[in-house]
């Protein structure tokens, strides 16, 4: 076994908190959602029993709507803010009384999550018996996405927060934020003591961040009501991404257990509906780019980042828009002196290298984009992401981001000993 793997192991063994995994010490001391999913892969191909924990623990906090929370609170901390006590998520009906979570969600990675354990996994049955009611609460969970949040019925959800969209502080989001006044919240920055502020999102853009939560608390996380006056209501590709790929291994895993019929077909027209509208609305011929959609103001956010190349990972593109993808990327983002993939356009105004998804490269995201150049048989440029990542992770450690540029990058940035970096590493160094 590699020496990097062993070193992910321990990253994810010391991270691993009786039942779940905090993304890291200190600056995130919770369980994350779709941090979760991405852990679970990593954690399969060692011990096969604490991802599906890892599994189970997440979906165990599934609201009786079908939600499922972005954090859940397992316990007390005040290394993070906001907290329990800020998202009040008992104010939403549906929310059980079990767990103190978020109000809001993230990229619903569970799906595709637990198909990776199936594949991994070298007990075939075992597994599908075990992952049988984990799978039918992610499809209540994806039943929910279209049942509250596809306001048009298009097939395309919507985020209400920049949080859910797991992207944070993408500068997609600055266009949005200007249509908004927020009040100046007074609060404690906890982020900040852990992490150089020049790496994190501004207390103004936390101003913004907590604005829509209180409006989203008001009306009492109602969907509806935040449908309605929410100032923050995104159709974002690398989420509606997520959702189809989940939906794709919810009908593969459905299909080799049996008796499932009526979920399949529902599946599968959710499915074609979604695919269909995502290349009609969300492609940009003229960017060489998928975009996100901002519904609140009804317009494209025409720019390109890391997440306009996500759909890959799902099949979405046909063959010819795949090559146009590629073609923007290798220009803007893969050049010599670049490692894949920068988080915004490297040639935007906007692009900050060291800002967390201002411009820095993550490996999660780097993962999706293995997977789907790998799907489209891109493999030259699949290799060199895998490489990238990998060597990023060997030269300065299990960061939560890296500098792309080769030139400038002397540490990573952000969270050290990051679960999903160590988790994902060792999917990818399993993989030949
Ligand atoms: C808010 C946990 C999470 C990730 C997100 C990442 C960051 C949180 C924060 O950390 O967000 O959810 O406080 O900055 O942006 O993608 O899930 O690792």
């Amino acid at each position: 076994m590699k020496e990097l793997q062993k070193r992910a192991m321990k990253v994810l063994e010391n991270n691993w908190k009786d039942g779940f995994s905090i993304p890291c010490e200190a600056l995130y001391p919770f369980q994350w959602n779709w941090d979760s999913g991405f852990i679970a892969i990593g954690l399969a191909h060692f011990d096969m029993e604490k991802a599906i924990k890892e599994m189970e623990t997440l979906l165990d906090a599934q609201w009786e709507n079908g939600f499922i929370p972005h954090i859940i609170f397992h316990t007390e901390s005040d290394s993070y803010f906001p907290g329990a006590d800020f998202h009040c998520s008992y104010l939403h009906p549906s929310a059980p009384k079990k767990y103190k979570s978020t109000g809001m969600t993230q990229p619903p990675v569970a799906g595709f999550a637990l198909q990776e354990l199936y594949k991994i996994s070298k007990d075939k049955e075992n597994i599908l018996a075990t992952i049988e009611p984990l799978l039918n609460k992610v499809y209540k969970n994806h039943e929910y996405f279209y049942n509250y949040r596809d306001l048009h019925n298009e097939g395309l959800v919507y985020i209400y927060h920049n949080w859910e969209s797991g992207t944070d502080n993408s500068p997609l989001w600055d266009d949005i934020f200007s249509t908004m006044q927020s009040p100046e919240f007074t609060f404690e920055r906890r982020d900040t003591t852990h992490v150089d502020a020049s790496q994190r999102p501004s207390k103004k853009e936390y101003d913004h961040y907590l604005n829509i939560i209180e409006i989203a608390k008001t009306h009492n996380y109602s969907d509806q009501k935040i449908a309605e006056l929410s100032p923050f209501l995104v159709q974002d590709p690398l989420f509606n991404t997520m959702l189809i790929k989940s939906n794709e291994s919810l009908l593969e895993l459905y299909k080799i257990i049996g008796n499932h019929e009526e979920k399949i077909q529902k599946l599968e027209v959710w499915q074609a509906k979604s695919i269909k509208s995502f290349n009609k609305k969300l492609f940009n011929k003229e960017l060489g780019a998928y975009i996100h959609y901002d519904l609140r103001n009804d317009k494209p956010l025409n720019y390109v980042s890391s997440s306009s190349f996500t759909p890959l990972y799902a099949g979405i593109p046909t063959k010819e828009n795949a090559d146009i993808l590629i073609k923007t990327m290798m220009e803007k983002f893969g050049k010599d002196h670049q490692y894949l993939c920068a988080s915004f356009d490297p040639t935007s105004e906007r692009y900050n290298p060291k800002k967390y998804w201002r411009g820095p490269v993550w490996i999660n995201v780097n993962w999706i984009l293995y997977n789907g150049m790998k799907k489209y048989g891109f493999t030259e440029i699949s290799e060199r992401i895998k490489n990238d990542s990998v060597t990023l992770v060997e030269k300065f450690g299990f960061y939560e981001y890296f500098d792309a540029r080769k030139s400038e990058g002397e540490t990573g940035y952000g969270g050290n000993n990051f679960s999903w970096t160590a988790a994902l590493i060792i999917d990818m160094l399993n993989d030949n």
